[in-house]
C-alpha cells in the first residue's frame, strides 16, 4: 500500500527503518513527526492521546523532562509503540565514534528505545558506525539522522558543509536520512537534488503560520516544504501549544499527506 503513495523513495529505500516509516506514514495519511517539547511526563502522556492518530513519530529530547524517571520513559515509549509511532531521539550527537556509542547507553539509554537519533558530522563518520554499534550492542536496529541544514538563523552549516555531509551520508547503510531546513523550499531543493531518491529528508522549521519564530527558528509552509522534498514535517508548537492540539495535528496531517500526494502525482 505504501509504495502507491511513495513511488520513487519506497522503490529506491533500502532501509528497513525508512519503509516502516512509509507504511505507518501510509496507514495515517500523515508526514508528521511531532516535536514533543513538553517537560512534564503528564504532559507528554496527554499529547500522545491527544494527537497519537494524526503523527507517525515522536521526537523527543529526553534530558529536558522534569520528573523523568526510567520506569515512566519505559511506559512512554510503550504508549508511543501502542500509538503506531516511531520513536525519534533528537540528540544532535556529534562526538567521536566510540564516545557516541557510550553515550547511546548511560542513563537514558537511547539505544533501547530510540528507532531514530539525529547526528552532526562534525568529527568525521565514524560516528554512524559508534552509533549502530550503540543499537547493535541490544540487539536493536536504528537508523541515523545527519544534520545537512538547519532550520536556525545564522547556523553555520553552509552549503559546502551540506555537500559533505551528503556525499558521505548517502554510501552509509547507517544512515537513514537528513535533516533539512523546512523555512526554505528553495534551500530544500538544492538539498534533495544532492540527495537523490533514496534517503529521507526530515523538516524542523514547519508551522502553518510562515515566518520568524522564538529566538532565531524560522517556520515554512508544510505544503512547500513537502513539495521541495522533504518526506516528514516536523512540528513543534504548532501542535503541542495549540488551543486543541488533535485538531492542529490533523491540520498538519492533510496538508502533508495532501502535498505528497500532489508531488507524487
Ligand atoms: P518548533 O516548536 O516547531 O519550533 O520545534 C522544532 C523542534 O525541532 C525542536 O524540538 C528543535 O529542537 C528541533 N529542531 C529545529 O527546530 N531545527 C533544527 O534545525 C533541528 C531541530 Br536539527
Amino acid at each position: 500500500m505504501a509504495s502507491e503513495f511513495w513511488g520513487e523513495r519506497w522503490a529506491n529505500s533500502t532501509s528497513e527503518i525508512a519503509k516502516k516509516y512509509m507504511e505507518v506514514a501510509a496507514r495515517k495519511k500523515s508526514l508528521v513527526c511531532l516535536a514533543a517539547d513538553r517537560n512534564t511526563m503528564a504532559g507528554l502522556f496527554d499529547l500522545i492521546d491527544a494527537v497519537g492518530p494524526h503523527v507517525a513519530a515522536l521526537k523527543t529530547h529526553v534530558d529536558l523532562v522534569d520528573d523523568w524517571t526510567p520506569e515512566n520513559w519505559a511506559k512512554f515509549c510503550s504508549a508511543a509503540n501502542d500509538a503506531d509511532l516511531l520513536i525519534f531521539e533528537d540528540r544532535k550527537f556529534a562526538d567521536i565514534g566510540k564516545i557516541s556509542r557510550s553515550q547511546m547507553a548511560g542513563i537514558y539509554e537511547p539505544r533501547k528505545w530510540a528507532d531514530l537519533v539525529t547526528a552532526h558530522l562534525i568529527s568525521g563518520p565514524d560516528i554512524v558506525d559508534g552509533l549502530q554499534a550503540g543499537w547493535s550492542d541490544v540487539g536493536r536496529v536504528g537508523g541515523v539522522l545527519l544534520l545537512a541544514q538547519m532550520s536556525s538563523r545564522g547556523n553555520l552549516l553552509n552549503p559546502d558543509y551540506t555537500d559533505q555531509v551528503v556525499a558521505k551520508g548517502r554510501e552509509h547503510s547507517g544512515v537513514f536520512g537528513f535533516i533539512g531546513n523546512g523555512s526554505r523550499p528553495e534551500e530544500l531543493s538544492e538539498l534533495r537534488a544532492k540527495v537523490g531518491k533514496e534517503k529521507m529528508i526530515w523538516t524542523p522549521g514547519v508551522n502553518l503560520a510562515v515566518g520568524d519564530g522564538e529566538m532565531g527558528q524560522r517556520y515554512g509552509d508544510p505544503r512547500e516544504a513537502v513539495l521541495a522534498g522533504s518526506d516528514c514535517i516536523i512540528v513543534g508548537s504548532g501542535i503541542h501549544r495549540a488551543d486543541d492540539p488533535a485538531s492542529a495535528a490533523k491540520a498538519y496531517a492533510e496538508a502533508s499527506w495532501n502535498a505528497l500526494i500532489e508531488r507524487e502525482s
